[in-house]
Order: structure tokens, then sequence, then C-alpha cells
């Protein structure tokens, strides 16, 4: 045999060995040889691969074990925006949804749904092209998520390669990741032995895995993922059925869960849902309800969306935990728009997969009307990601000395007067932003993920910085120097340099992050982005009547009222004009069909480092234009953009006679449109 061949075998072997070992262990959980003997097989492989470079394939094991950490996660614009689900949690619930479907299809017959188990993991994209995993990305705000490709490449269950023939030229699978509970168990087992804090549940554990900035820390997590949709998809015709989409899914080799069944017609679908709801408990892994979908994909088209999520599938979720514990106190909190909400302290109580330790309690109105006193026993509630809440007293339990909470006159953190609108049923701090409790939560909420997403300016650090007065506004967080950060407690010198980058990394936004950002009051990140969709541009949504804002879908009187006074008061207008001069921008997006540019269409790659920009930046200056960028060079690309360093791909474009840019030559096509 020749030495190349035996190379090759063995590669094949080592391999071979590795999958199967790797499944057993994370899937199967039942691992058939010692941890060392896997080290064992996992280092020989590598050594020959790095011997032997050209003999590595893109789905060899070692490719999964993770790499250098990244300093942050590039943002990640989905193709087509990841919706969420609507949600039933009664038979009378998921009726009136069926109702309404046949009510909007003119159709009398059963319809047929689809029904899947609601797994409680993380929604993620998977993107691969000429059937190579190119990309994933979380789904963030449903419309632009973080890269976690390291991450994911480390979850075996995931194929680097999809499998077969005739596959499309680009497709995104949508699925969730998950932490299957004997793995979550095992790593749990692990971290209390090595003294550090247990994950509280298999959500947490896994959203922390893929979050890690060392994707070797998420390759030993114990991973796990199923599909459930196609996201974007080119080059391929798929079948008429969600139910025949799985067995495409499972033939290119993408898990797909064994829990799915076709359901016709209420009787069948509410079965579905009980015979599931016995099955949990003995199932592998966490579900939190079950997801019905309309199986005929021309049916799914017919009913369409709904603000951010589809007409045509519904999550029922199982019934809410129930617990009962003790309340040991109750405050107030000091919200960002100045609510003063009363807060119940609990004994610890572990429901619906966290420890609740504080319930709001609304106002007082509401902690009036459900009688809850200081000393009580209460029953408390959690379903899902809902916030937990109290359902009742336990009045046979209430001791003699149990005390009623009166709601404080003056702001605890300002001492000015509290005020109650006629008609509101909350009360607030009059002192707006001179009160020192607002400004922290202003700035909290402005540095929060789904907002600017600066890392590392946790609630600790913003309150220490406007209790010494660094910090009055949002803008002020852009003046930190490092000596004024590093000389904060608990934060070292490195951490303060790390924060330094994230926020000069936050400066680079999009416009709904940056209005959600901004607090005005009711408006969340649906509005934010309906606002941003509707006016394109921060100048003529700050200029907009009243009677213009109503316009926008999502905007009623009182959102549009909110927004007005927001614009008016001179404070908020400095705030914004400062975070604009300190550098905070993002690409103003041009509506469909209102520009068509000489880019519209035009296939780009970038490679290599830009020096007036990042390469989101530069992606999110062509998307705006009209252009594609895509992730590797092809045939079909037009223009490959090549900064310092260029590498492989620059190698490629010219190889296919593809046109290469320089820095400045994207410049000059971005400033000429
Ligand atoms: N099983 C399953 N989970 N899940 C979650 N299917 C499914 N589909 C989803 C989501 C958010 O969304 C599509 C219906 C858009």
């Amino acid at each position: 045999m020749t030495e190349r061949k035996q190379l090759t075998q063995r590669l094949q072997y080592l391999r071979g060995e590795i999958n199967r070992h790797n499944q057993n262990y994370f899937q199967f959980d039942a691992p058939q040889i010692p941890d060392v003997d896997f080290d064992a097989l996992m280092q020989e492989l590598q050594k020959l691969e790095e011997s032997n470079p050209s003999f590595i394939v893109a789905d060899s094991p070692t490719q999964r074990v993770g790499s250098a950490p990244l300093s942050s996660f590039e943002q990640v614009q989905h193709p087509v925006p990841m919706l969420s689900l609507a949600n039933a949690f009664s038979d009378e619930e998921f009726q009136a949804f069926d109702a309404r479907l046949n009510e909007r299809l003119d159709s009398t017959d059963e319809l047929e749904y689809m029904v899947e188990p609601k797994l409680d993991g993380l929604a993620i994209s998977l993107l691969y092209e000429e059937g190579v995993l190119v990309q994933a990305a979380t789904r963030g705000d449903g419309r632009t998520g973080e890269n976690v490709t390291n991450n994911v490449k480390t979850i075996t269950a995931i194929p680097l390669l999809l499998r077969g023939e005739g596959l499309p030229n680009k497709v995104e699978i949508r699925g969730e990741v998950f932490m299957p509970l004997a793995g979550f168990r095992r790593l749990n087992e692990r971290a209390i032995a090595a003294g550090d804090k247990a994950f509280a549940n298999p959500r947490n554990a896994a959203a922390g895995s893929l979050r890690q900035l060392d994707s070797r820390v998420a390759a030993s997590r114990p991973l796990a993922f199923y599909c459930y949709g196609i996201g974007f998809l080119e080059g391929y015709q798929l079948p008429s059925t969600q139910s025949d989409m799985f067995e495409v899914l499972a033939t290119w080799g993408l898990p797909v869960c064994d829990q799915l069944l076709v359901a016709s017609g209420l009787q069948q679908c509410h079965q579905a849902y009980r015979v599931l709801a016995e099955k949990r408990a003995l199932l592998p892994y966490e579900i939190d309800g079950v997801v019905y979908k309309i199986n005929r994909f021309s049916e799914q088209q017919r009913l369409g969306f709904v603000s951010r999520a589809p007409r045509w599938a519904i999550a029922r979720k199982f019934p809410a935990q129930e617990k009962m514990t003790t309340v040991t106190s109750i405050d107030v909190q000091v919200g960002r728009t100045g609510a003063i909400t009363p807060v119940a302290r609990l004994a610890p109580v572990f429901v619906g997969g966290v420890t609740v330790t504080n319930v709001t309690l609304h106002n007082a109105d509401e902690m009036r009307r459900k009688d809850v006193r200081i000393g009580d026993t209460v029953i408390v509630r959690r379903a899902g990601d809902v916030i937990p809440e109290i359902v009742s007293v336990v009045q046979e339990k209430r001791p003699s000395t149990s005390e009623l909470f009166v709601m404080p006159e003056r702001c605890p953190a300002c001492d000015s007067p509290v005020e109650r609108a006629d008609g509101e049923a909350i009360a607030r701090c009059s002192a707006g932003l001179y009160c020192s409790a607002q400004v922290k939560e202003s700035i909290k909420h402005f540095a929060s993920r789904k907002a600017m997403d600066v890392d590392g300016l946790g609630a600790k650090v913003v309150e220490q910085l406007v209790s010494e007065g660094l910090v009055k506004t949002p803008a002020d967080l852009y003046r930190l120097s490092l000596s004024q950060l590093s000389g904060l407690q608990r934060m070292a010198e490195k951490s303060a340099s790390n924060l330094l980058a994230a926020l000069q990394k936050s400066k680079s936004t999009t416009l709904p992050r940056f209005l959600y950002a901004l607090g005005i009051r009711e408006v969340g990140e649906v509005t934010a982005v309906s606002l941003a969709d509707y006016f394109l541009n921060l100048d003529r949504l700050r200029q907009a009547s009243v009677a213009e804002l109503e316009a926008v879908p999502d905007v009623g009187p009182v959102v549009a009222q909110h927004l007005r006074a927001f614009f008016d008061l001179a404070h908020n207008d400095d705030v914004i004009s400062s975070l604009l001069d300190m550098g905070v921008h993002w690409v103003d997006v041009v509506s469909v069909g209102e520009q068509v540019t000489a880019l519209s269409g035009k296939v780009f790659v970038l490679t290599g480092a830009l020096s007036s920009m990042s390469r989101n930046q530069a992606k999110e200056a062509l998307l705006a234009l009209g252009a594609k960028v895509t992730a590797s060079v092809s045939k079909k690309t037009d223009y490959l953009v090549a900064g310092d360093d260029p590498g492989s791909k620059l190698k490629k474009a010219l190889s296919l006679e593809v046109d290469v840019l320089s820095e400045e030559d994207l410049l000059l096509l971005i400033n000429d449109h």
C-alpha cells in the first residue's frame, strides 16, 4: 500500500471513530471510551492533519474544536427576518386561532397542521452555501443577530457539510440549539465540583454557551440542535408541505426532532398536544409547549404575517408552574420613566426553571386588589420566559403579624414628590432626569443588549458611574476615559479597556436600536422598527407631527404624543445631538422601490481589514444601496472588495476573473450613490 493510501485510511478511521464517540457522548449520553482515549484519537488526527494540511476536509472533527477567542461578535443581518410565534394557552385559544385561519382561507374543511414540540432553547440561523456551513447567527432582534459561527461549528449535531446531490446554492436553515438534560446535569455537577456557579436551567446554559467568545469553551458544552424551517433559499424547489420539507432536511443530514406529527382538524390537534404533554417528562430535553404550523406552504403564503409573527403558526404553551413561598418584605423601585413600582421580596423559590426572589406588584391598586402583605404566604407562577407573578395570597396562612405596605409619597432615590396623574394606575417620581434612579435606569436601558449593546456595562458599573457624577446622560458614556473607568471599584485596567472598546464598537448601530435605546415611553423594539421603516431617517422622524406619527403602523395616539413630547424637550434634543457628535452612527436604509442604483442586485464579497470602516459597516452601506453581500467568492460574485491581508478569497476571485476593488474604489462607489 502506498504511503498516501495508508494516510488516507488512517485519517478516515480516526474521523469515523471520533464522530462515533462524539455522538455516543453528546447525543446518546453513553460514552464508550474514557476521556483520555478520546483525547488520544483527537491528538493523533490533529497531528496528522497539521503535517499534511492538504488532507484536511471541511467536516473533519478537528474543525469543531474551537478557535482563539474573539473580542466581540459581529452583527449579521438576516436576509429574511426571524419571526417569533404567537401563543395560545388553552384549547379555546387554539380553537379561535383555527377558526380565524379557516375564515381567512375561506375554507370549511379541517385544516392540516404540522405539530412540533417547542424546544426550550435558542433560535439559530445556519447559512449553507453550496452545501458548506458558512455562517451561523443568533436571532437577535429578528433582523440583526450575532455571528456565532465559531461556536456553532463545535456542535457535533450540526453538519459542516450537507449530504446528497442537487443541494441548493444557498439555504438558510432555522432551528433551535438546546442543551439535552443529561448534558446539562453533567455540566452543572462539574461546575459545582469546581466551585463555579451552576446554570439555572438548560436554556440559560445553552444561551451562555453560544455567547462564549472563546469557542473552545463552547466546544466543551453539550449542545444539540433540531431544525424546524427554512429562511432563505436559492436554487432549489421545495416540496409543497412542511412535513415533506422535514424529510428533505433529514436527507441533507440535518437533525430533525423525532416527535413530529401531522394532525388534521381540532380534535387531532388537541390530542397531539395532550400526548406531548404526557411524554414531556420522559423526553431527554426540555420543551415548553407545542408548535402548530399550517402544513401546506401555499396556505402559509396566503395567510402571511402580522407584525413579527406568522399568521399560520402558533405555540400552545404548557401550563405555567406554580409554587408557594413567603413575602419577606415589600419595597419600591424607581424605573427609567420615574414609575414607582412596588416589589415583593420573596423567600427564594424554584419555579418554571428559575429561582425567583422578587416579583413586581405593578402598582398600588394591583397590590391592594391581590391584598399582598409583608409576611404573607403567596402562590408564585412562572410560564416559559414570561416574568413571574403572584397569583394569589394563601389567606389561611396569613400570620397575625402581617403588615400592609404603604406607597411612599416621596421618591426613595431623590426625595422629590411622587405624583399620580388622574386616571393613571402608576405613580411617578416628578423629578425626571434630575432623579439619579431614573438616570441610572435610562443608562442601563441605553446600554442593554437589544439597545446599543455595550458589552461589560452592567448595572453595578452604571450605578457607580452615575453616583460618582461621571455620567449624567447617555452621551457622557462616550466621554469616559480609561483612567476614569479603571478608577471604579472592581474594574481592573483590562476590563476598563475592554469596556472602552465595547463603547467604541457600540457607536456603529442601526436606527431601530438607537430609537429603542433612547428609552422613549411606550417605544419598544417593535415600534422602533416600525418608526425606522416608515421615516427611514432620524431627521424626518424628529420633525414629524403627531398626525404623521399616528400614520405609522403600530403607533397610536398615546405613543405619538409620547414621541412628540420626547423630541420637543430641549434636553433630549441636546442628548441626541451629543450622541451623534460623539460618533454614534448607522446607515439609513433606503425603502424598497424608492431608489434603484447601479449597485442594485450586484453581488459583493468583502475580505481583509478596511481602515475607514468595519466590514459590517461596509456591508450595511452596500445593502442600503440594493447590493447583495455574500460570504464566499463564486462565479456569481460581481466584485470582491479587498482590504489589508485579503487571504484566499482574493486568489479565488482572481482565478474566476471577478473584479477586485480597493477600499478607495468602494468608498467612491458608496459616495457616488
Ligand atoms: N418547533 C418549532 N419551534 N419553532 C419556533 N418550530 C418553530 N417555528 C418557529 C419558531 C420561532 O417560527 C416559525 C414558525 C417562523
